[in-house]
């Protein structure tokens, strides 16, 4: 019986089905404590990123980005390493989103927020996410395949690769098949990087290699794939040329294919 329609039949809702539970006091104290997500303060002194990194993990929490630029520049002028500012800074924050995100404590606008900040602190250390930056002679074609608007980590690739000296050429996010072959015959590179970060668009990186193919370029353009949902078995299974599973390991990756 729907409740609409006990309603109407005994004038109550059907609290005694088993699902009433009595409003005490405890009840109320539990259901509060599970409903109120932990102050910025507080989130960010369980993560323990330690005093130095705290105020830029409460602005990528907050999605402030024009204080994470900020925050991102003194700590850069206090001597802190970039990949350290990134790493142990920053994305401890992004972590505690993506939790947030899955269990429905934060929606769709805190994680732009967020996420724009990410990005937005990403481009005041790129340029020092170097390792000795000598030019490696190496071009690399990066983008997030069709349907997918998921940019941070592909950014941070870009950053990783362009830091290590290799030119890098960035065509951003949601790029289509057709746009993915047609930079690739314009720039002729020697990696062609793809990010997904859905389930559902992780398929279109089987549509780019098989697109490839047909355009005769696959054997010259090595294929690596990354994205929270990619792995080995994946990029076996369809047949790319590497998986990496962060930034640190796609350098490593493109080094080996390139160099190879
Ligand atoms: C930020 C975020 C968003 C932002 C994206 C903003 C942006 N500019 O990127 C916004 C709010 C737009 C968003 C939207 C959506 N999102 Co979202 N999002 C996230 C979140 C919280 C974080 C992703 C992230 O940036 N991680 C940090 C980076 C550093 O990690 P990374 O991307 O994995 O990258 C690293 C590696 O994977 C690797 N890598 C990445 N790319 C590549 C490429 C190569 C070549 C290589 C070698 C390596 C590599 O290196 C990177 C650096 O170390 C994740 C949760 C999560 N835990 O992943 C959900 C998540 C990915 N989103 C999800 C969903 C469902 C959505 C939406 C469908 C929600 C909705 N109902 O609308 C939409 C889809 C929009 C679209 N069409 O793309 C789901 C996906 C579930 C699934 N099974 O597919 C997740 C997992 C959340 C969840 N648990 O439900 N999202």
């Amino acid at each position: 019986m729907y409740i609409g329609e006990r309603i109407e039949k005994d004038g109550s809702l059907p609290l005694k089905a088993g699902t009433f539970q009595p409003v005490t006091q405890a009840n109320l104290e539990a259901a509060a404590q599970a409903a109120t997500p932990q102050s910025v303060s507080e989130t960010v002194a369980a993560l323990e990123v330690g005093k130095v990194f705290e105020q830029i993990t409460a602005d990528v929490l907050e999605g402030d980005e024009e204080e994470v630029v900020v925050n991102a520049r003194k700590l850069l002028a206090q001597g802190v390493k970039a990949g350290d500012i990134l790493n142990k800074g920053m994305l401890p924050a992004m972590d505690v989103i993506g939790t947030r995100f899955s269990d429905g404590t934060v929606f769709i606008p805190e994680v732009l927020l967020s996420a724009r900040a990410m990005n937005e602190g990403l481009k005041v250390l790129d340029p020092y996410l170097t390792g000795d930056n000598e030019k490696r002679g190496g071009t690399v074609l990066m983008g997030t395949v069709l349907g997918d608007l998921h940019d941070i980590g592909k950014n941070m690739v870009v950053s990783m690769l362009k830091g290590t000296g290799y030119d890098v050429v960035d065509l951003g996010a949601n790029v289509s098949t057709d746009d993915f072959v047609q930079k690739c015959l314009e720039h002729r590179p020697d990696v062609l990087g793809l990010s997904a970060l859905l389930t559902t668009t992780m398929p279109q990186i089987i549509e780019v290699l098989a697109a490839l193919e047909k355009a005769g370029l696959r054997q010259d353009i090595k294929v690596i794939v990354g994205g929270a949902p990619v792995n080995q078995k994946y990029a076996d299974d369809i047949g790319a040329d590497g998986y990496a599973q962060d930034a640190g390991e796609a350098v490593t990756l493109t080094r080996r294919l390139v160099e190879a």
